[in-house]
């Protein structure tokens, strides 16, 4: 089946999850850049296909799509012979599923008590201290990733799915967040072995971004953007 998706994201993104599969998958598909320093996400043009105001958003035959988990897993049953996601595996399906349930619901949110504290608080006390919080939070999530890891090379052991795409999003900003990575060795090493792949270096190629601190560094400087 052929399908023309368009997917809005912003270089370095949580989009680059879905950016990723999309392109592991060998599906066509649009990119359209969403300046979310300048707020576009917030214009009326786009709340009018996605009223969150968020990235990633993937336009598809049936209408708008956003949530990663969502979008991954809608992408992974477009991809040939399940090759994304366990998809004829019940448990292992539903370990996939818990995986991505916590990247979404406790790492990105841990991250955005940072960039995005206003969402909770609005004394500068109160954004300090969720500030204050993030490494400590992203690091306590990141240790009980380095344990799922422990069989590897990927998140579900020998099979590589969509949540390694959602992983590598996460761990890209671990510098950013101030986590000390030193008991962090597997995460680092499925950050560098994502980087190996000829569809990750495509879409950090196509988003103009730089490779993780132990990737090939193949590509420029990463743009500044207020993206997460
Ligand atoms: N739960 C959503 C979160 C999406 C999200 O927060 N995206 C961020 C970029 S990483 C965004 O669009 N931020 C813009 C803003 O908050 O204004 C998902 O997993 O897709």
């Amino acid at each position: 089946m052929t399908v023309s998706l368009i997917l809005y994201y912003a270089p370095g993104a949580c989009s680059i999850a879905s950016h990723i599969a999309l392109q592991e998958a060998q599906i066509p598909f649009d990119l359209r850049s969403v300046a979310l320093g300048a707020g576009e996400q917030r214009s009326p043009d786009f709340l009018a296909l996605n009223p969150k105001g968020r990235i990633p958003l993937v336009i598809t035959p049936f209408g708008p799509l956003t949530e990663n988990p969502a979008i991954l897993e809608y992408v992974a049953a477009l991809a040939p012979e399940g090759q994304l996601a366990p998809v004829n595996n019940a448990a292992k399906l539903a370990k996939m599923r818990e995986f991505n349930c916590f990247l979404s619901a406790t790492v990105h949110v841990a991250h955005a008590h940072g960039p995005r504290g206003g969402r909770w608080a609005k004394t500068e006390s109160a954004l300090q201290d969720m500030k204050a919080q993030v490494a400590d939070n992203m690091l306590s999530a990141f240790e009980l990733i380095e344990q799922t890891l422990q069989s590897g090379p990927w998140v579900l052991g020998k099979d590589f799915s969509i949540a390694d795409a959602y992983l590598y999003t996460f761990a890209r900003w671990l510098e950013m967040d101030r986590v000390d990575t030193r008991g962090l060795k597997r995460v680092l090493a499925h950050r560098a072995r994502m980087e190996q792949r000829p569809a990750v270096q495509a879409v950090l190629a196509a988003e103009g971004i730089a490779y993780s601190r132990d990737g090939p560094r193949k590509t420029g400087a990463e743009k500044p953007s207020l993206n997460r």
